[in-house]
């Protein structure tokens, strides 16, 4: 008799993920990888493990569900949702998680970032999405980095010394 086709499926991987990641960046497309830049910048200076991947509400709504729902799982403690134009993305990353997420409007398009900045920030009560300006990769960066520090000494101690390093004089 004719052996039966096997039905294995690939197991590759759909995500990038990386051992002991604390934020997950997600972006909606690598148009957006300059601003992605600004985050992972800052996330190294502190010595926070991130991870990062393109997935989009729109074009993968899907693999962009899944991401989000095994995230807290995976031990990830923040995410953060970088998108331009319509930006559906960070608002369906929260409506799959109860992680804190950080939203980051991307500038571009005909609208500059403005579109971006209200379809993030005007998220329905119950469901929030923490918003940062327009392009302002460094304070989602450190926002998340404040966020890691809760539970986190290491980075704490590391978020103390930089305030100190801004100079201004103790109480
Ligand atoms: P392309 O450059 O790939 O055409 O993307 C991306 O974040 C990017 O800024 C143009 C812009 O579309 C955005 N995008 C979203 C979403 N997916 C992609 N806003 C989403 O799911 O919200």
């Amino acid at each position: 008799m004719a052996k039966k086709a096997s039905a294995k499926k690939s197991v590759e991987p759909i995500f990038q993920m990386t051992k002991n990641a604390k934020v997950g960046i997600v972006a909606g497309s690598k148009s957006d990888q300059e601003t992605v830049d600004k985050i992972t910048a800052v996330l190294d200076q502190f010595g926070v493990v991130w991870e990062f991947n393109i997935l989009s509400a729109h074009r993968t709504p899907n693999a962009t569900a899944k991401y989000a729902r095994e995230a807290a799982g995976r031990g990830l403690q923040v995410l953060i949702g970088v998108a331009g134009l319509a930006a559906a993305l960070p608002g369906v990353l929260a409506g799959h998680t109860i992680l804190p997420v950080i939203g980051l409007p991307c500038a571009g398009g005909p609208l500059n970032g403005v579109d971006a900045l209200h379809s993030i920030v005007q998220m329905p009560p119950g469901i929030p999405v923490a918003t940062v300006g327009i392009g302002n990769g460094k304070n989602a960066g450190y926002l998340a980095a404040h966020i890691v520090a809760i539970a986190d000494p290491a980075v704490r101690e590391k978020l103390v010394a930089y305030r100190k390093s801004l100079g201004d004089i103790e109480a």
